[in-house]
Order: C-alpha cells, then sequence, then structure tokens
C-alpha cells in the first residue's frame, strides 16, 4: 500500500519508480507544502529533449468516428496556437509523410508497447522530440471526441499532448494545461496558464512576438501576499474562493485542499464576490455582481440566479464585498459600510448602511474582502490580513496573515 503511493508518487514528480523511499523521494516529501500538495511547476521531459528547429510540420493521418473531420482539424490548428503564441514555435500542416508530428486516431495495442484502454483512463499519449516515432500524437480511437464540455474535449486533450511532443512532462500545478488529469475549461475563452508558457520558453525561449504573452497563474497558498475572494462555512468546512478556484479546509483535520469551481458547481461564475452559511435553511449564497444563487450542498436551488435588488439594496449597489449569517441576520458589506438584513422576517434593517469601522473598531481599512464566523468571532479579510472580532466584547482579538487559514506560516 505504502509502496504503491510511493511509486505513484514517484511517477508523478518523474522520478525513478522504485517504491523506496530513497533520497530524491525524501527530499520531495520533506519539501514544505503548506498544507497543500501538489501547488507546483512545469516539468521538462528527462534529459531535456527538444526539436532542434522551430518550423514544425504536423500530418493528421486519420480521423476519429466520434466527430467530424472539420471539427477534428479546427481542434488540432488550436491546440497548436497554444503553443505557438507562447514561443518562437510555428506549426504547418503537411499532407504526406513525414511530419514532425504525426497524429493518428489509435485504439488497443497499436505497435508502440503502450496499448489504449477504452473508454477513459488514458486518453492519449505523445512522444517526446525526437526522429521517427519521436513527437507524434496518439488519441484513443474508443473515446468520445468533442468540441463541448462533454467529455472529452479534442483541443484540450490534444494541446495536452503537443505539450509533451515539444518536450515537456507533467506539471504539479494544478492549474496548468501539462497537469496530469483532465480538466475541461471552454476553449473559446482558452489562454495557455503561466506554469506551461513558462514551461515552453525554458526549451524554446521567448515569443518572437513583441506583446510578451501572458497567463493565468494558479494561486499559491503560501504566497505572503494571498487574498480572498469570499470565505464561507460550509456544513462545517471552511470554503476560501479565489478566482476559478477554491481551497477547502475541514477544522479537525487542518487539512487544505485546492479545487475548481467548475468541478464541483459546473454552473457557478468564476470569481464569487461574497458568501454566507444560512444555518437554518442549510443554504450557502454566493454573490458576483448583481447576482447571486443558493447551494444546497452539490445542488444549486430552483430559481436561481436573482438579482441582490431582492434583499432591498438600492439600485446604486452592483456588487457585494462580504457577507456573514450570524443569529438570523446578514451582514452585507460593501465599501466601508454594511447593511443588515432580517433573514427571518426578510427585510434590510432601518438604519442603515452605517460605518464599519464604527460598528466594529479595529476593521478600518476602507474594504472587506471576505467575512466568516466562528461562534462567537467574525473573522474579516482584508488585504492580506484578518482581523479577529469578538463580538460580545466587541474588539480585535487576533491578526495575521490572511494565509495562516491555508496553514501556512
Ligand atoms: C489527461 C490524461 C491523459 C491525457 C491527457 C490528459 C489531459 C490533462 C490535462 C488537460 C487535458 C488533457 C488540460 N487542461 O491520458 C492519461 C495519462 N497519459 C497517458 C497522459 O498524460 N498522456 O498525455
Ligand atoms: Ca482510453
Ligand atoms: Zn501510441
Ligand atoms: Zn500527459
Amino acid at each position: 500500500m505504502i509502496v504503491e503511493k510511493l511509486k505513484e508518487m514517484q511517477q508523478f514528480f518523474g522520478l525513478k519508480v522504485t517504491g523506496k523511499p530513497d533520497a530524491e523521494t525524501l527530499e520531495i516529501m520533506e519539501k514544505p507544502r503548506c498544507g497543500v500538495p501538489d501547488s507546483g511547476d512545469f516539468m521538462l521531459t528527462p534529459g531535456n529533449p527538444k526539436w532542434e528547429h522551430t518550423d514544425l510540420t504536423y500530418r493528421i493521418r486519420n480521423y476519429p468516428s466520434s466527430l467530424a473531420e472539420s471539427d477534428v482539424e479546427t481542434a488540432i490548428k488550436k491546440a497548436f496556437q497554444v503553443w505557438s503564441g507562447a514561443s518562437p514555435l510555428t506549426f504547418t500542416r503537411i499532407f504526406k509523410e513525414k511530419a514532425d508530428i504525426e497524429i493518428g486516431f489509435v485504439m488497443r495495442d497499436h505497435g508502440d508497447n503502450s496499448p489504449f484502454d477504452g473508454p477513459n483512463g488514458i486518453l492519449a499519449h505523445a512522444f517526446q522530440p525526437g526522429q521517427g516515432i519521436g513527437g507524434d500524437a496518439h488519441f484513443d480511437e474508443e473515446e468520445t471526441w468533442t468540441t463541448t464540455s462533454q467529455n472529452y474535449n479534442l483541443f484540450l486533450v490534444a494541446a495536452h499532448e503537443f505539450g509533451h511532443s515539444l518536450g515537456l512532462s507533467h506539471s504539479s500545478d494544478a492549474g496548468a494545461l501539462m497537469y496530469p488529469t483532465y480538466a475541461f475549461s471552454d476553449p473559446s475563452t482558452y489562454l495557455l496558464p503561466q506554469d506551461d508558457i513558462n514551461g515552453i520558453q525554458a526549451i524554446y525561449g521567448p515569443s518572437s512576438n513583441p506583446i510578451k504573452p501572458t497567463g493565468p497563474s494558479t494561486p499559491t497558498a503560501c504566497d505572503p501576499k494571498l487574498t480572498f475572494d469570499a470565505v464561507t462555512t460550509l456544513r462545517g468546512e471552511i470554503f476560501f474562493f479565489k478566482d476559478k478556484y477554491f481551497w477547502r479546509r475541514h477544522p479537525q483535520l487542518r487539512s487544505v485542499q485546492l479545487n475548481f469551481i467548475s468541478l464541483f458547481w459546473p454552473f457557478l461564475a468564476n470569481g464569487i464576490q461574497a458568501a454566507y452559511e444560512d444555518f437554518d435553511r442549510d443554504l450557502v449564497f454566493l454573490f458576483k455582481g448583481n447576482q447571486y444563487w443558493a447551494l444546497n450542498g452539490y445542488d444549486i436551488q430552483k430559481g436561481y440566479p436573482r438579482h441582490i435588488s431582492e434583499y432591498g439594496f438600492p439600485t446604486s449597489i452592483q456588487a457585494i464585498d462580504a457577507a456573514v449569517f450570524y443569529r438570523g441576520k446578514i451582514h452585507f458589506f460593501v465599501n466601508n459600510q454594511f447593511w443588515r438584513y432580517d433573514s427571518e422576517r426578510q427585510f434590510m434593517e432601518p438604519g442603515y448602511p452605517k460605518s464599519t469601522a464604527s460598528t466594529f473598531h479595529g476593521i478600518e481599512s476602507s474594504k472587506v474582502d471576505a467575512v466568516f464566523h466562528q461562534d462567537h468571532v467574525f473573522i474579516f479579510f482584508s488585504g492580506s490580513r484578518y482581523y479577529a472580532f469578538d463580538l460580545n466584547t466587541r474588539r480585535v482579538i487576533r491578526v495575521g496573515r490572511s494565509n495562516k487559514w491555508l496553514n501556512c506560516r
């Protein structure tokens, strides 16, 4: 069992797969991880193989039964553009042998000692740069290839495989294209993640484009400048939202996991701005712009998203910074003020908004990013700091770095 785990880890980090805790394995295991595993970096293929010319050619040898030929051609072309946009490489389609990168849809045993396995599992594989089979990409013909969010999007898988064709190995950055597990992203708005840009440029140098491309970065838990978009409890756990991700923390286990918002709630927007848990109704409410959603665990409630004006906000309020539910009242923070909504009687209480600093002495910043509560303490997040405000003594009892909540020092 431990041997299997060690093997898995060695494979992941590109070490020799021995199943034994040897020196290089121990070194990786002892690296500080801040309770968030696998937030790391791109990796080059061992031996650093690369193409010695930048004008690469490709050929589509055959087509899958699951997708129209023109859709395959578009997906492949777009997948190469992902890499040509971030490097000096160019890709030209040719129609006769032998292209640098030969592309084929094959199944089961197909003569390279790496048989495919039918639907799911292994989706595709590609060979590192080199002569002959080097650079070639094979796709499992038994998958259902799509141009949509249905499994599996050919563009995304092809872009991943071509990373291998160019000399990249798997990355440990969960947001990277070269991460070893498939995760859907919308091809129409796809940007090559920064980790993959760093990887391809480490091999081939920067793009010749005068406008240097940059891509989305996966947030790192222990970045001292880390800020949150929204924080809420959810059935005993704490959820910290940031961009298209959230961290999920179990209070007793002290373990923290990074996840995609879209993996849990495919219908939700990225960049959630505020969130609270309604304990009385076992619902979590999430806010972005003037919209909000109600969730019961994984499930969205009927009739959502709704407009925040339903809480009684004036039309001048178009977004909420932070929200917390406490004893039947919802506190909504907007800029340096807050509103209070009576959740039982369903109305905005009179006399609001009030200045945040005048009610919560010590919360002086002009804006709160996120807030949640533990017992009778509100935990405010503003920039890279948090403030624990005791509702009984009505003062700040603790301050610290926001990322302390992700077990960073
Ligand atoms: C995952 C598994 C796979 C082939 C491709 C992926 C993949 C990963 C990330 C994205 C898209 C596709 C993104 N974004 O097959 C199973 C494991 N093997 C053999 C590979 O990793 N092949 O490349
Ligand atoms: Ca398969
Ligand atoms: Zn193959
Ligand atoms: Zn791969």
